[in-house]
Parts: C-alpha cells; sequence; structure tokens
C-alpha cells in the first residue's frame, strides 16, 4: 500500500466513505464551508489554498469583489471547515515596484518548502503570469520575482527540492478563456531563475477520456508518497453550453517528475451537487490545495465550486492509486 511522505495529521478535516459510495472521492456534508459574502466586499470566494499553521490552519484565499475584480486575502482556521478571512487583501513587500504593481491575483497556492510557506498565484503583468511569494507568518508577505514570461496559469510548487532544485508544474496559456492547455514542469536553483522545462502531460482527445480533451492544469501541491508525487489536476471540456471542470489524477515519478507513472481515466470528481452546477460559472469543481495524513494516508481536498464559493471532499492515497491501477488512461 502506497505510504504519503510527511507529517500526521490527525486533527484534519475528515469524514469516512459513506456506505454505499462507489466514488473514489466523497463530498463533506455541509458543503460549501466558505459562502460567497464570508467577507463584506466578497461577491465569491472560491479557488483558495490551505495549509496546516501553528495549531490550526492558514490559508490564502481568492476573494472577487462586488466589481468582480480578483484578489487575494489571508485567513485562519482552528478546525480547516470554519475560517475567518481578512478583510483587506495580502500587501506584498519586495525590491521591485514594477513587480509590486498590482493588475490582478487569482487561483493561489500555497506550499511550505524548508523554512517558510510560499505562495504562487496567476498574476496579472501584461496578461496572466505566475506570482511568487513567501510569508513566514501569513502577517508579512514577500514578493519575488514572476516565474514565467506571460501567459501562463496554475503555477503550483513541489514541496522540496528535487536534485537539488526547486521544482513547479504551469499551463502556458493565452490572455483569454484558454482553449488549449497542457502541464509543464520548470526547475530552478534560486526561485528565481527557472529552466530545465519538460512537459509533463496533456489533454487527451479522444472518447476514452473526454473529460480533459480542452485542457488540464495542476491543482494542489502534489503530495509525495513511497510510489511517486500524487498529483490532483483539473481537467476541462468546452461543451456547447461553456466549459465544465472536473478534477483527476495521475502519478509522477519522485526523482523525475515531468515522467507520468500512472493517469486516471475517468475523472474522480466532476460538477453535480447544485453548489457546483449553479453559480457565476456553472459547472466548476476547481481543487487548489490538500491537507494529508500521513499515519492513514487521508487527504482533504480543497476546491473552488462554479466560481462562487469553497468545499471540502475526502479521499485517501490508497482510493486514489486503486483507482488509477483499475482505470488506467
Ligand atoms: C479558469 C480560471 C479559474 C476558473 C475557471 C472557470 O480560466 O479563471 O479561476 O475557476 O476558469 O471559470
Amino acid at each position: 500500500m502506497a505510504k504519503i511522505v510527511g507529517k500526521a495529521l490527525p486533527d484534519m478535516p475528515w469524514r469516512d466513505k459513506p456506505a454505499g459510495n462507489n466514488n473514489p472521492v466523497w463530498r463533506y456534508e455541509n458543503n460549501p464551508i466558505i459562502k460567497a459574502d464570508a467577507i463584506p466586499s466578497s461577491n465569491s470566494i472560491f479557488n483558495s489554498a490551505v495549509i496546516p499553521f501553528e495549531d490550526g490552519y492558514a490559508g490564502v484565499f481568492r476573494c472577487d469583489s462586488k466589481a468582480v475584480s480578483m484578489d487575494i486575502f489571508a485567513g485562519f482556521s482552528k478546525d480547516g471547515l470554519n475560517w475567518e478571512i481578512n478583510h483587506e487583501p495580502i500587501e506584498f513587500i519586495g525590491d521591485d515596484k514594477e513587480i509590486l504593481t498590482r493588475e490582478y491575483r487569482y487561483d493561489p497556492r500555497v506550499c511550505f518548502i524548508e523554512d517558510r510557506y510560499y505562495i504562487t498565484w496567476c498574476n496579472g503583468y501584461h496578461g496572466p503570469t505566475i506570482g511568487l511569494g513567501y510569508t513566514f507568518d501569513f502577517k508579512t508577505f514577500y514578493q519575488l520575482e514572476n516565474a514565467f514570461l506571460p501567459y501562463n496559469r496554475n503555477g503550483v510548487l513541489f514541496p522540496r527540492k528535487i536534485n537539488g532544485k526547486y521544482a513547479m508544474l504551469s499551463r502556458p496559456s493565452d490572455t483569454g478563456h484558454t482553449p488549449f492547455g497542457d502541464i509543464f514542469l520548470s526547475m530552478s536553483p534560486d526561485l528565481e531563475h527557472w529552466g530545465h522545462h519538460r512537459f509533463v502531460m496533456g489533454t487527451f482527445r479522444g472518447d476514452r477520456s473526454a473529460w480533459q480533451a480542452t485542457k488540464i492544469g495542476a491543482g494542489p501541491v502534489p503530495i509525495e508518497t513511497d510510489e511517486g508525487w500524487l498529483l490532483i489536476y483539473h481537467g476541462v471540456l468546452a461543451t456547447c453550453n461553456g466549459m465544465v471542470y472536473r478534477m483527476g489524477c495521475a502519478l509522477l515519478d519522485l526523482l523525475e517528475p515531468w515522467k507520468v507513472k500512472m493517469r486516471s481515466r475517468y475523472y474522480i470528481l466532476g460538477p453535480r451537487e447544485y453548489y457546483e452546477c449553479v453559480g457565476d460559472v456553472p459547472n466548476v469543481v476547481f481543487p487548489c490545495a490538500t491537507l494529508n495524513d500521513a499515519k492513514t494516508g487521508r487527504i482533504a481536498i480543497y476546491y473552488g465550486c462554479a466560481d462562487t464559493v469553497t468545499s471540502v471532499a475526502f479521499t485517501t492515497v490508497e482510493e486514489l492509486m486503486s483507482f488509477m491501477k483499475e482505470n488506467p488512461l
């Protein structure tokens, strides 16, 4: 049985799989956990990232305003389910004003590496690219250089150096609602200069796995297991009525993470519940973070729903591994 490499997290949110449920992922019964108007200025709160912090959890939340502008806000929780989100967006400190210029910021991920919490997000800089910053305490935030040239989205760091280098997944894109998109990996000695770009995996054209035909993008920070990096990602299908976002999973090689060892043919979660199907952008489930318990293999997935609210669903490393083994792409 595959094991998560990392810390035990015995108090993380969890529900056992309901009897009679045959799916690899099951939802929290009180979803959504964060409502659209959880802070006074918000139109919607979704596609957000959480992480263990002190004796509870912290997070970086995408809160779109009532002008429908996109920005990121810090938040805190004792139990991972009830959240207090700051009413003011994150202000970064940095050396270069040019980089601190704010066009828009959205879809954050948070990744603990060595001694600090790194934040990546889709950063407006003459088009979308990957913003990068860090914090030690979720109070003071430092911004680094944008990782890539525009246009790029879904920048997701690995939680440790691989072969002595930082590693990040991303999805080169365009300035609009990109009708294409594959996942690539880049490496860096210092989190500023990125190279060694490698193709990881692309869309799948064909009826065998049509839910991921239009574009795919990395979701939460990859989960280290003794068998490889477990990656949860989003897959998109363009339909006559707009794009439908579902979740899938893959297993990447530990030492050469651009090599895909397994990938599921079927999606692991798709929009079904009312709050996933009805909202500002219907039919979207969009995972941005997980909490993982290395002792039990439990995983809680945090995902945006219909670009409006935030929810949690549960799985285990074993569920996802067997699902991929039984239904390979
Ligand atoms: C993508 C991003 C996501 C969003 C999705 C569906 O391009 O903007 O933030 O959830 O579209 O609208």
